[in-house]
């Protein structure tokens, strides 16, 4: 068991035209304001703020297929996989505050390009945002993003020029979902034809989350330990918990259950970088609804970087002595 003292870079990408609801380009500053950066310090973290990234408006912004605002989806992931590239190769552990879900094409594109090998990826989601331009419901990109990056599903992406820039860089057996509940049956297809590991909600209420963490690691370890992406969508959570978010879906994760999997990730030694993504205060129909689901989400964070419910204490303390 390790747990290495990260130095978290924190990303702020305030987007949310991956998907219709406005109010989700203001949860990095609601997470900030949380008091994430001081809570992760004190904890032994160092912290570099990189401040939000601005994104391009995109006139004319014409669906191309299903596939809806392009333009603006493209480019600022494009933006996003350089930040987070760069925060990767100055040494620190990229933390991606969305904004949407589509942000973790950008995401993780830029965090694969900034390291030597593979990595494998841990979505933590109720949703598997793994249509095709093909399949999509809605044409959302927040749906669609899994789709993008995943090498064996290429011959079925249509060219979308906008997005010409996105290589596909994880293979389906370095992946696994967590707390789905809410998939369309093209993605139920597309998650068996690619043999992807899943623990729905269903595998959680059978197995537990401890057993469903160990399995996890085991799958992901059984060949070569490679660095670990947690794209943690908070709608993993269950509504009554977490209810600030675009699209709620009953039965999720308990509070419990969502900090275990950061505990038990982080206790790897591999995670590498992390998305949290969907917090939308407008929302929240009430003041406290909103702060319940940005103190959930900051909790979640605390837990991916060293936070342990038993306590904490830095290697180096010593007793006062009389
Ligand atoms: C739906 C679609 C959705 C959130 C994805 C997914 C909807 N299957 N909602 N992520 N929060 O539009 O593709
Ligand atoms: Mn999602
Ligand atoms: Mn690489
Ligand atoms: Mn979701």
């Amino acid at each position: 068991f390790k747990r290495d003292h990260h130095s978290v870079g924190i990303i702020g990408a305030p987007f949310s035209k991956g998907q219709p609801r406005g109010g989700v380009e203001k949860g990095p500053n609601v997470i900030r304001s949380a008091g994430l950066a001081d809570k992760l310090k004190a904890q032994g973290c160092s912290v570099k703020d990189y401040g939000n990234l601005c994104f391009e408006e995109v006139p004319g912004d014409e669906p191309v297929g299903r596939v809806k605002r392009p333009g603006a989806v493209g480019s600022a992931n494009q933006r996003l996989a350089h930040a987070v590239y760069t925060a990767k190769t100055e040494g620190h552990t990229p933390l991606m505050l969305g904004g949407d879900h589509s942000l973790a094409i950008g995401s993780i594109h830029g965090h694969a390009a900034a390291i030597p090998g593979d990595l494998s990826v841990v979505w933590v989601d109720a949703h598997a945002d793994i249509n095709t331009p093909l399949t999509t419901p809605t044409g959302n990109v927040h749906g669609q993003s899994m789709s993008y990056l995943i090498r064996e599903l290429q011959s079925k992406i249509p060219v979308i020029p906008q997005f010409s820039w996105i290589k596909p860089c994880v293979s389906a057996k370095d992946i696994v979902y967590i707390g789905l509940r809410d998939v369309d049956p093209e993605e139920h297809y597309i998650l068996k034809y690619l043999g992807i590991k899943v623990f729905s909600m269903t595998e959680v209420d059978g197995l537990g989350i401890a057993r469903v963490m160990e399995e996890t690691c085991d799958y992901l370890f059984s060949h070569v330990k490679k660095p670990i992406h947690l794209s943690y969508d908070i709608d993993a959570i269950d509504p009554s918990l977490t209810p600030a978010t675009g699209t709620p879906a009953v039965g999720g994760l308990t509070y419990r259950e969502g900090v275990y999997i950061t505990e038990h990730i982080c206790q790897t030694g591999l995670l590498s970088a992390v998305d949290l993504v969907e917090v939308n205060p407008q929302q929240g129909t009430t003041e406290a609804q909103v702060q319940s689901t940005v103190d959930i989400a900051v909790d979640v964070l605390l837990g991916c970087f060293g936070r342990r419910r038993a306590g904490n204490h830095p290697a180096d303390y010593c007793l006062p002595e009389p």
